[in-house]
């Protein structure tokens, strides 16, 4: 087995990290059983700008899908090995569902939202106070906003940004139906991301209507309470 380092951000209201994408890579090796170091890492710090990044065996690899695909082509730590071709293609639909269109739901939630953001200032704060300090964080914040509106979710209203996000998880919901996980009996690497996602939503300490569909989808809930046990015995 490599050695693994996992620079990730810090979690926040239960959640095991305040990223989706730390969350997704975490709760990956976790299923995998893969032994790892967890070490703080800001995006500043990261050869990419983003977390999480990883070094396995003195390799550095940033981004959370290179480091699956690399303990896969370089160690065999795969979960998704037994994944017809079909299977990784649907998967990888899904997948790019979370990552590229819920993932910036999620950051008009936090970042773009006034109630939101006055939820999320003080954990900020609290991760890195010498440097995120009051005259940072505006900035990071316009920043954020700024990607927000080139991917297009910040042109919606507060309404169509909940109604895509909840539509998203539907999305989901289906590919689950009453499977234990997306493929079956077995975690695969779609359940870590769905995870991660299901996770960032429902941790986060503000209501809103595509919090509140989330509530009401037993099927997802019940799904994060199972990938919690197996990947988080200890705080399930
Ligand atoms: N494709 C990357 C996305 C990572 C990502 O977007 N991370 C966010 C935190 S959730 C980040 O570091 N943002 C900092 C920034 O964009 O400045 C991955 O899968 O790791």
């Amino acid at each position: 087995m490599p050695a693994v380092k996992l620079f990730q951000l810090p979690g926040a209201w239960g959640a095991p990290s305040v990223s989706p994408f730390c969350i997704k890579l975490e709760t990956y090796l976790r299923l995998a059983k893969q032994p790892f170091d967890s070490r703080s890492g800001a995006p500043m710090q990261s050869p990419n700008g983003k977390v999480p990044w990883t070094d396995i065996d003195g390799v550095v690899v940033a981004d959370s899908q290179r480091v699956i695909e690399h303990l896969a082509a370089h160690h065999g730590v795969d979960l998704d090995q037994r994944l017809s071709e079909t299977e990784k293609r649907r998967s990888h639909a899904l997948r790019r569902i979370l990552e590229a269109s819920t993932y910036f739901g999620l950051c008009w939630i936090r970042w773009v939202d006034e109630e939101g953001f006055v939820a999320y200032k003080p954990v900020l704060l609290k991760m890195a106070p010498p440097v995120l300090n009051h005259l940072v964080l505006p900035l990071l914040r316009r920043g954020v906003k700024k990607q927000v509106m080139a991917q297009g979710t910040g042109l919606l209203s507060e309404q169509e940004v909940h109604a895509l996000v909840a539509r998203d998880f539907e999305a989901l919901d289906e590919a689950l139906g009453d499977k234990p996980f997306v493929f079956g009996d077995e975690p695969t690497s779609i359940d870590a991301v769905l995870f991660a996602f299901v996770e960032s939503l429902m941790a986060f300490p503000v209501e809103g209507p595509s919090k509140a569909a989330v509530r009401d989808n037993t099927r997802l809930l019940e799904f994060r309470a199972r990938v919690r046990a197996r990947a988080y015995p200890e705080s399930a």
